[in-house]
């Protein structure tokens, strides 16, 4: 098959890239595949004895093998025996659900339904007419939301909350949401566009066809002459959408739009998995806890932080973390992330908590509180400010959003991150322990003295 002649080298990246993607998709495809029909099947019995809420899908616990095979082994949603870790396996095909079984949530307003329909025959039909050099698709239009070199977008959660506004923002203008980050590396390295969800990327063929319209140009998403709109992250994006929520939907969807839109690559799927199966957390079973303690306030500056400087205000901000996320969901075991590593290592090893744990199992009872970490040797890399951490070294900020979106709960500081997190585990079992409308806690372990 003939080629449009492009300079040598770019179209063999992504040749290579879109290969390497259709292999992955294919093959996790598959799992979910057999996931789905599973859950469609779980679902009818489910639907005859109670409503299915959002958050609330039944559990089912894969088995995925490398090539993505897959075969259920549990669907015993209340089985709390973390550690068979045969049952424990397949995590996120587990929790991203593919696109049409989150399309069936009844939740969900018709337009979001409509347009994840609209923009994939809107993009189909952009990518025909441009192959055919036809002009019959000069009418499609597009919002490209961009992190390209020289603009300002911030970390990783100014970037992603916006989303869900700006599809609303899509569609309202009939307009097909495309998202291209340039630094510190593409977002398809961390999240890609779900199979039949909104293929938002801007990768490859979309790229070339783009090449030659003025695609970089910002301006008026509601001015209807305009082709392409490309915009930057606005800081009231996700305040605008939890509006939307409250005074509208009257509900939290937030977390399905963002499963729509996003899916972990497989890099970060694997990542993900291989923590979660470490550490047995169970989608749904565990909560988390983010401490944003280097956030610009009391004295703090970010980037000459250190926890020594700052100790007595961040170990008191750690326990009253924990204290929350124990309140919200007792007993269960708490996953626990910083943009601080050595905060990390005080709750993990030093804390009130980390003697009771030590306590406790020597005794043979069951310990109050259960905290559960990922390797803290180093620190997570900022997506803005840590200029040349490697693509491991952001993957660490990714894997900790992801797994504090499977729980159930999630207690979380000041700053985008952490409620982004809060937003991905459903949004409802949500606590701020620290910054704006935080709450103090009693301390979970004084719970114990005569137990
Ligand atoms: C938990 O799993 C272990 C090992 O498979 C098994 O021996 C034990 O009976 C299980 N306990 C419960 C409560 O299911
Ligand atoms: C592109 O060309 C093919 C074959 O000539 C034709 O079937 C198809 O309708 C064309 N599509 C568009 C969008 O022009
Ligand atoms: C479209 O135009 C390019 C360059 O002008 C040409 O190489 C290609 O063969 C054309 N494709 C079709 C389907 O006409
Ligand atoms: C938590 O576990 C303790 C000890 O096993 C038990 O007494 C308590 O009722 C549990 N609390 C909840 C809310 O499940
Ligand atoms: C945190 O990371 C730094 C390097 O980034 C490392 O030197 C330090 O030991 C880590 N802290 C803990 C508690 O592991
Ligand atoms: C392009 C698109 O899907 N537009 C939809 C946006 O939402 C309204 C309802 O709020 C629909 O009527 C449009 O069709």
């Amino acid at each position: 098959m003939a080629k449009i002649a492009a300079p040598a080298g770019s179209n063999r990246i992504y040749d290579q890239q879109a290969m390497a993607h259709k292999l992955f998709r294919v093959a996790f495809g598959f799992a979910l595949v057999v996931y789905a029909v599973v859950l469609v099947i779980l679902q009818n019995q489910h639907l005859n004895t109670q409503t299915t809420t959002i958050v609330d899908f039944p559990v089912i616990v894969e088995k995925v093998t490398a090539l993505g095979q897959s075969v259920p082994v549990s669907n015993d949603v209340h089985n709390d025996n973390a550690t068979a870790s045969e049952t424990i396996a397949g995590y996120t095909a587990l929790f991203y659900r593919p696109a049409s079984i989150i399309l069936q949530n009844p939740k969900l307003p018709e337009w979001v339904k409509n347009y994840v329909a609209w923009h994939r025959e809107q993009r189909a039909r952009f990518l025909d007419a441009k192959r055919n050099n036809s002009s019959s698709a000069d009418d499609v239009k597009f919002l490209i939301y961009r992190c390209l070199q020289f603009d300002v977008c911030g970390g990783a959660s100014d970037r992603l909350q916006d989303l869900p506004y700006k599809m609303m923002i899509a569609n309202q203008t009939n307009r097909v949401l495309l998202v291209v980050w340039e630094k510190p590396v593409p977002l398809e390295t961390f999240l890609v566009p779900p199979e039949d969800g909104i293929d938002w990327s801007m990768q490859g063929e979309m790229h070339d066809m783009l090449k030659d319209l003025e695609w970089h140009n910002k301006g008026d998403e509601y001015k209807s002459t305009l082709q392409i709109v490309s915009a930057v992250r606005m800081t009231d994006a996700a305040p605008l959408f939890r509006k939307y929520e409250a005074d509208v939907v009257g509900h939290k969807i937030y977390h399905e739009i963002f499963r729509l839109l996003f899916t972990p690559s497989k890099a970060l799927a694997e990542r993900v998995e291989a923590t979660m199966k470490s550490l047995e957390l169970i989608p749904s079973q565990y909560s988390s806890v983010h401490l944003r303690v280097k956030y610009p306030q009391h004295g703090i500056v970010e980037e000459s932080f250190s926890f020594h400087d700052h100790k007595a205000k961040v170990v008191e901000w750690a326990r009253n973390a924990v204290n929350c996320a124990v309140e919200l969901h007792p007993n269960s075991t708490i996953y626990v992330s910083s943009d601080n590593n050595d905060t990390i290592g005080y709750l993990l090893e030093d804390s009130p908590f980390a003697q009771h744990y030590i306590d406790a199992t020597t005794h043979n009872k069951p310990p109050i509180v259960k905290l559960a970490a990922r390797d803290y040797s180093k620190e997570n890399a900022h997506i803005a400010f840590s200029l040349n951490a490697g693509i491991d070294g952001y993957m660490s900020a990714f894997e900790d959003l992801i797994i504090m979106g499977m729980g159930k709960c999630v207690a979380h500081g000041p700053g985008g991150y952490g409620r982004l997190g809060a937003a991905l585990c459903g949004g409802e079992c949500v606590v701020a322990h620290q910054g704006r409308h935080s709450k103090v806690c009693s301390d979970a372990l004084t719970k114990t003295i005569d137990s």
